[in-house]
């Protein structure tokens, strides 16, 4: 069979390469079928794509943001082409029965086995449960070579005010947390490896083929297995790998100075945690599993090994007051976080926090573009603030914090290609 895997894009997509595609893509050619991944954000065509490859099944892959792009391709393959469509990824597995209305067949979750068995058994309709790979090496590498990697590396990653050729890889997946705005609130799949070897392999091929100076880790957290993430580590340095500059996401309570200080010989320049909130109140409300003091603990850690803090925060938690956002700016202050991203509360599709609000989403008639977690109008979870007031305690924040986040060069450029954000930014700090 012919398969034309799609990946959707919409005007906030962000130049990032789509390696569930590519993984997709491997299994289905392990299995004798023939696969072209037609990427959008790269600058395929979809129509000229299908044209070209006159595929038999079209597979789509979104998450909630690429939601209505999606549909609508989905809509006029089926309408003008009659193909058979099959949908994967983060929406189409919290949002199957929406989703089936637009095509033949959802795939939930990670679909590198179930997709190919489903071909095989000629059952390519409805819904169906994926049987997850337990196994990740048994996985086939990648068919990074689909996707146009030259383009996502130059799009590059700035970290300490220095862009990179940058490409991503995952050495794991799943996690052992259950943050109650994130699919692992609800996820039942157990926390899997690559092992060393093998992700020491993919970033030669990565080095080797696409020329890159720095590895972004896709994991949602690293470092849950601490001997296998020392065993990475050390590799990079056996492998002459650690001239890479490369940054990952840790939780506050898996950070150990010895690891800090192995990870710092091993090229990483920078940790990003989660630390979502300066207020305890918050955390708890959203199951972080981690206090105030740890996560000033873990700040002190990682500044001591000579490593750089990235820390993501939300505005607009249930139950969140002005006191609280004043907590959280005193926390990056005090921390002295380096580089800070700010987000607004957004109920995704497929996490706890949707559940607990789903009636109110739906009634609301919210459309999915807006789910970028960079939007106060998507749909406000909280009660004591209005979206007005967070878009300016979150403006004050970012403000506040873009001459530390930004380069003169990046700030330039940001306020070139958006003057209207950067003039509110502005006026914001006075
Ligand atoms: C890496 C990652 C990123 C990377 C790269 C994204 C990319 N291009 O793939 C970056 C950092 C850029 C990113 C950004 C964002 N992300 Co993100 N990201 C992830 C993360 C941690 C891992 C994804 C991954 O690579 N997994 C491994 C691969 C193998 O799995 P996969 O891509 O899901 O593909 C598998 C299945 O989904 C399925 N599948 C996928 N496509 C298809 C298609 C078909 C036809 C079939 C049958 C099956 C199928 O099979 C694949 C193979 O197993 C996930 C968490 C997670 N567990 O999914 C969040 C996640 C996908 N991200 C999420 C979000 C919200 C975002 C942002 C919107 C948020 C933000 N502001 O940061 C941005 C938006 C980016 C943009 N503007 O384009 C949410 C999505 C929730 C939702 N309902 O939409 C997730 C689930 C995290 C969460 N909050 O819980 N992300
Ligand atoms: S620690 Fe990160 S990946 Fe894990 S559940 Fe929390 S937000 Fe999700």
């Amino acid at each position: 069979m012919k398969i034309a895997l799609i990946n959707p894009s919409v005007p906030r997509s962000l130049k990032k390469e789509n390696l569930g595609l590519a993984y997709l893509s491997a299994t289905l050619q392990a299995d004798g079928h023939q696969t072209r991944i037609i990427d959008e954000i790269a600058g395929d065509d979809v129509w000229q794509g299908i044209d070209e490859f006159k595929p038999d099944i079209a597979g789509i892959s979104f998450m909630t943001m690429y939601a209505l792009r999606a549909y609508e391709i989905a809509d006029r393959i089926k309408e003008e082409r009659g193909l058979t469509v099959v949908m994967g990824g983060a929406h189409p597995t919290a949002m199957p029965d929406e989703a089936i209305q637009h095509g033949d067949c959802v795939i939930r979750g990670e679909a590198e086995w179930s997709f190919p068995q489903a071909i095989t058994r000629g059952k390519l309709e409805g819904i169906i449960e994926p049987e997850v790979p337990t196994q990740l090496d048994a996985l086939p590498d990648p068919r990074r070579d689909q996707l146009n990697l030259d383009l996502y590396a130059a799009a590059g990653e700035e970290i300490a005010g220095f862009s990179y050729r940058t490409l991503g890889i995952i050495t794991s997946r799943g996690c052992p947390f259950v943050c109650n705005y994130c699919i692992n609130s609800k996820r039942e799949t157990q926390l899997r490896f690559h092992s060393a070897e093998r992700v020491v392999e993919e970033i030669k091929y990565l080095v080797d083929k696409h020329n890159i100076e720095s590895i972004a880790f896709y994991d949602e957290l690293m470092a849950t297995d601490i001997d296998r993430f020392r065993e990475i580590c050390d590799a990079m340095i056996a492998h002459d790998l650690h001239h890479l500059k490369w940054e990952c996401q840790i939780h506050a309570r898996r950070i150990r100075p010895d690891v800090l200080r192995l990870m710092k010989r091993a090229g990483c320049v920078q940790i990003t945690i989660g630390f979502e909130s300066g207020s305890q109140r918050m955390l708890d409300r959203m199951v972080k599993h981690a206090t105030v003091e740890q996560n000033m603990q873990a700040a002190r850690h990682i500044h001591e090994a000579g490593l750089r803090v990235r820390g993501c925060f939300i505005i607009g938690t249930p139950g969140e007051t002005e006191e609280d956002v004043r907590l959280t700016q005193q926390f990056i202050k005090q921390a002295e976080i380096d580089f800070a991203s700010i987000h607004y509360l957004t109920p995704y599709p497929g996490t706890a926090l949707f559940d607990e609000f789903k009636d109110q989403i739906m009634k609301a008639g919210v459309t999915w573009d807006k789910f970028t977690a960079g939007d106060p109008d998507t749909f406000n979870c909280n009660e004591n603030m209005s979206p007005a007031l967070q878009k300016r305690l979150f403006l004050q924040l970012s403000a506040r914090q873009a001459f530390r986040n930004y380069s003169w060069t990046e700030m330039a450029k940001r306020a070139i290609k958006n003057p209207r954000h950067a003039l509110h930014v502005v006026s914001n700090m006075i």
